[in-house]
């Protein structure tokens, strides 16, 4: 349970004068109600929180949100439940399906989109998200340390991704923030090259782009490295690409906004011989790994303190190698970024 989710959806309401707010998407379940059973929806009104839901979950939310009153939905269905208590409802549009939205208008429920209230509230992070952001931070430092030692010539990424899941997961983490990539080679000129059964090269440069999950939390790192000598193009690249994530950090202070940021990162690149960039400058971090703020140029939020989010500019140069660099970090109250993710970015050759 967290009271600031809680605090946000009751504002949102009072705000707009409606009833009740109709959580569906799964982590902003969890945040507002601390309900992690993987069907059914929580639905906050001014003084109640219920959880509409099947008797799979009934032990569970006495377990995890006792004060939580439960709906069974064999009785009542989510529209019924809704249309007999109340008429004005918030709904979240980047989760609720299409086919229980319609259920709702068919009740003639009024609904007014609340996609990102939730979302927006789980973006600033309390000292304990912060620690366990910075535990799954440490986690992807310590595998970097050990992967430089344990990589070699004649290996495939698959191994390598094996690799680093198991050690990982010796160190705490649950499980990974999503499919590891190791791309060698040409491959690493793919933003998101999943680890294959490509043979690692000499010469290779390598992406390496992974994260763990401790106590629901997600931390996301990626470096690039060359198996054996780099040659000029990919030092100037790397250089390249290292000098555009030091700014992304530390300009971050200075900007208004995450749009902002966006910019100083993606002017810079852009200016280079090798630009334009093609992605976004990173990302929210927290209970799910790609999460609000997506930081792009559109992106209009102001870049507040406790935010957690990665910096990870890149350069792809198709057929030939790409370079990816990605950190995980937040601006403290006093304007200082603190790193979460501490490992070198200077380039290493493995030899
Ligand atoms: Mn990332």
């Amino acid at each position: 349970m967290n009271d600031s989710g809680v605090v946000a959806v009751r504002d949102f309401l009072k705000d707009r004068d409606l009833d009740a707010f109709l959580i569906s998407d799964k982590e902003d379940q969890f945040y507002v109600a601390n309900y992690s059973g993987d069907d059914g929806f929580v639905v906050v009104s001014a003084d109640e929180i219920f959880i509409v839901t099947d008797a799979r979950f009934f032990s569970q939310i006495k377990a995890e949100c006792p004060d939580c009153v439960i709906v069974d939905v064999a009785k009542s269905s989510l529209a019924d439940f809704l249309a007999e208590k109340f008429s004005k409802v918030a709904i979240e549009s980047g989760s609720l399906l299409t086919k229980d939205y319609l259920t709702l208008v068919d009740k003639g429920l009024a609904t007014v989109d609340g996609d990102l209230v939730v979302k927006k509230a789980r973006m600033f992070k309390s000292a304990a998200e912060i620690e366990l952001l910075q535990k799954g931070a440490s986690i992807c430092d310590q595998v970097f340390d050990h992967i430089g030692d344990f990589m070699k010539v004649g290996q495939s990424e698959l191994a390598v991704a094996d690799e680093i899941e198991r050690f990982g997961k010796s160190l705490g983490a649950e499980k990974l923030s999503f499919d590891t990539i190791v791309a060698s080679g040409v491959r690493s000129a793919f933003p998101h090259g999943g680890a294959s059964s490509k043979i690692i090269e000499t010469g290779d440069v390598v992406t390496l782009d992974f994260g763990f999950v401790v106590d629901g939390y997600f931390s996301d790192i990626t470096r690039t490295v060359v198996m054996g000598e780099a040659s000029e193009e990919v030092k100037k690249v790397y250089g390249l690409v290292q000098k555009a994530e030091g700014m992304g950090i530390r300009f971050a202070p200075m900007v208004e906004t995450f749009g902002d940021l966006d910019r100083v990162v993606r002017g810079f690149i852009n200016d280079t011989e090798y630009g334009p960039f093609i992605h976004g400058t990173g990302h929210g971090l927290g209970l799910v790994c790609h999460d609000y703020p997506i930081i792009r140029t559109s992106n209009n939020d102001q870049l507040e303190a406790n935010i957690v989010f990665t910096v990870e500019p890149g350069l792809y140069l198709e057929n030939k190698f790409g370079v990816r660099i990605e950190d995980d970090v937040y601006k403290d109250e006093a304007g200082n970024m603190i790193r979460l993710t501490n490992s070198t970015t200077d380039l290493i050759e493995i030899k």
